[in-house]
């Protein structure tokens, strides 16, 4: 079973014929809402609003598979999505919501830390995204070094690149790579689909 897109040379990544299916299962926040079959997860984390639902969706070349909103704190499970009868891609919940209560950050905060905890989550690979406009926040480092602690394989994203202006792109890249240790960071831009292949490549 393959845990991932598949990988062949000369094809079209972006070709969303390779996504033979694509279901909404269901959402959790707790072990007893997990999806009966068990497949390998790639979870998608990040700050609310920057994009994990559109990310999502680039991917699997469905406008409407993960809903997703210009209202921040939209998506508020563990939600799981079948690919292919073969993995799960896993849309989480946003933290660092700044209009939120404490108590509706502090529930988020939660539910992440429960999804990568539990033994009964599958988890092979993490998509954390960055918005490349508004930087490293201090939420993201908070979550990267809980998932580094967690011995996660973490892939990073900068969504929303098209808002960079040519002149900043430099800067912001920089800034995330240091944020980050020097990791990679593919640009990504799920309005304008930029950086599809570069994380089917990662993914695979
Ligand atoms: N300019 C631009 N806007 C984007 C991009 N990706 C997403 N958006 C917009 O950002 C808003 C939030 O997108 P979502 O995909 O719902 O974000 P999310 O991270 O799932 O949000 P929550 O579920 O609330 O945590 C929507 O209005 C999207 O259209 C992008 O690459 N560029
Ligand atoms: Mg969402």
């Amino acid at each position: 079973m393959s845990c991932g897109f598949e990988s062949r040379p000369g094809h079209n990544m972006t070709n969303p014929q390779l996504i033979k299916s694509a279901i909404f299962v269901k959402g959790a926040v707790h072990d007893t809402g997990l999806p009966v079959e068990t497949f390998p997860e790639i979870a998608f984390i990040g700050r609310s609003n920057v994009g994990k639902s559109s990310v999502i969706n680039t991917l699997v070349g469905r406008n409407k598979l993960a809903r997703s909103s210009s209202t921040p704190g939209f998506t508020a499970e563990a939600n799981f999505y079948l690919i292919n009868e073969e993995f799960y891609l896993v849309d989480l919940p946003g933290y660092g919501f700044a209009r939120g209560s404490h108590v509706q950050r502090d529930k988020i905060a939660r539910i992440i830390e429960w999804y990568f905890i539990s033994e009964k989550t599958n988890t092979k690979k993490v998509v954390l995204i960055i918005d490349a406009k508004v930087g490293p926040t201090v939420d993201d480092i908070h979550f990267y070094n809980f998932l580094v602690e967690h011995k996660q394989d973490i892939i990073i994203i900068a969504n929303k690149f098209d808002k960079l202006k040519q002149n900043e792109v430099f800067k912001a890249l920089a800034s995330i790579e240091n944020a980050f240790e020097g990791k990679k960071i593919i640009k990504y831009s799920a309005r304008e689909k930029i950086g599809i292949e570069e994380l089917f490549e990662s993914l695979s």
